[in-house]
């Protein structure tokens, strides 16, 4: 079958030719781990090209209207009709067909650090352990990634658990990919760890079993088959491929791209993990402290925590068994992100926005909105009135 070009409109070749054949190029990307990697990955092909560059994080799909940019990355596809002149990475559904010069967009890909990997190799870098971070952030590592970087001696793969437990206790706590019952809640998690650890040998064994069977208990059978079988990279000291992507993530949500591309660039950890735990353990508190209602056609959760679109990651994913339709509103500080599979999430953000005089936008699947803080109430009511 051959597919829409909206879908898959793969320009792979003119892609790298195009940012290779100028001095400098202004690279943009999504703040998240697939964003910040795949713009990472082809900064380093940039570079071993001779080509200068500059990065800005992207922290809105809709921003990116407004950042002067050669090339967008994880972000765009929305918007291709209105970037003239840039290049598209993408693999989120489009809305048409663009008029920029050369694109890869390709929904069908589980990470736009695929299709980065595909043109840093054009202009010969070859990092699969690089994508296969932006790819375990978004969705899993597919196959074919993980055994060129198994091939090229820059991963190994292990049976061992994905969940970082050098405190395991406190892991638990913090943890928000799995999202258990011990999330938020160190006390509990310390008293799990305990009664697990009785004998001293084969700790990590029992450990790894006990953990694997409490996001069992959460009902998500796939999500559970995702935590072992790590993808450990050699030029990131052995870590897993996940646990990389976590810590990218952490950074990039919270504006530290830069610390973001030591990570990446120079396997450089000591601060970026440190944002991560304070990172996860804010999420994790904040997910355990929302409230839920069902509003006709969706789940609204209220939190007073800015990174709504991570709290709506652990609702679709592990709150009753992951919910289809999730509205996640920072009351606080007047912000909402939007997950659904039915609605087309960007155009309801935007015109619910509009209607409260904010800002909305983004993908299709997942999209997010701003508002004055104080109109929490009236966005919800303007998104439900638009969500059929
Ligand atoms: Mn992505």
């Amino acid at each position: 079958m051959e597919l829409e070009r909206s879908e898959r409109q793969l320009d792979v070749e003119a892609v790298a030719d195009e940012l290779s054949s100028r001095d400098h190029v202004k690279v943009a990307g999504q703040a998240d781990a697939d964003g910040v990697t795949s713009s990472a990955l082809l900064c380093m092909a940039l570079e071993s090209n001779d080509v200068s560059y500059t990065f800005t994080a992207v922290d809105e799909p809709d921003r990116c209207l407004s950042v002067d940019a050669d090339v967008f990355c994880d972000v765009g596809a929305s918007y291709l009709d209105r970037l003239d002149g840039s290049v598209v990475l993408d693999h989120h559904e489009g809305t048409g067909e663009g008029s920029t010069g050369v694109s890869a967009v390709d929904s069908t890909a589980g990470s736009t650090s695929e299709i980065a990997y595909e043109v840093a190799q054009e202009l010969d870098v070859d990092r699969p352990d690089v994508a296969a971070v932006g790819a375990a952030g978004d969705s899993s590592i597919p196959d074919w990634l993980a055994e060129a970087a198994v091939d090229q001696s820059l991963a190994r793969i292990s049976s061992e658990l994905k969940l970082y437990l050098d405190e395991p206790a406190e892991a638990l706590a913090h943890s928000i990919e799995p999202y258990t019952r011990l999330s938020g809640e160190y006390a509990a998690a310390r008293e799990f760890v305990d009664s697990v650890d009785g004998e001293p040998a084969s700790d990590d064994d029992r450990l790894a079993t006990a953990v694997t069977l409490l996001a069992a208990e959460e009902g998500r059978v796939d999500a559970v088959e995702e935590l072992t079988g790590a993808l450990e990279l050699r030029r990131y000291g052995g870590r897993s491929a996940s646990t990389v992507a976590a810590t990218v993530e952490a950074c990039a949500r919270t504006g530290k791209t830069g610390l973001a591309f030591a990570v990446l660039y120079s396997g450089e950890f000591d601060r970026a993990e440190r944002v991560r735990r304070a990172y996860e353990s804010g999420v994790a508190s904040a997910v355990e402290n929302s409230e839920m209602e069902h509003r006709g056609g969706f789940v609204l959760v209220r939190t007073s925590c800015q990174h709504t679109s991570a709290v709506a990651d652990v609702y679709s994913r592990w709150i009753d068994d992951g919910v289809d339709d999730v509205v996640v509103v920072d009351e606080e500080g007047g912000s909402a992100s939007i997950q659904s599979e039915d609605v087309d999430c960007a155009s309801v953000a935007e015109e619910a926005a509009e209607a409260v005089d904010g800002e909305g936008g983004g993908h299709r699947d997942r999209a997010g909105a701003s508002f004055a803080a104080d109109g929490t109430d009236e966005f919800v009511e303007s998104l439900e009135e638009r969500w059929t």
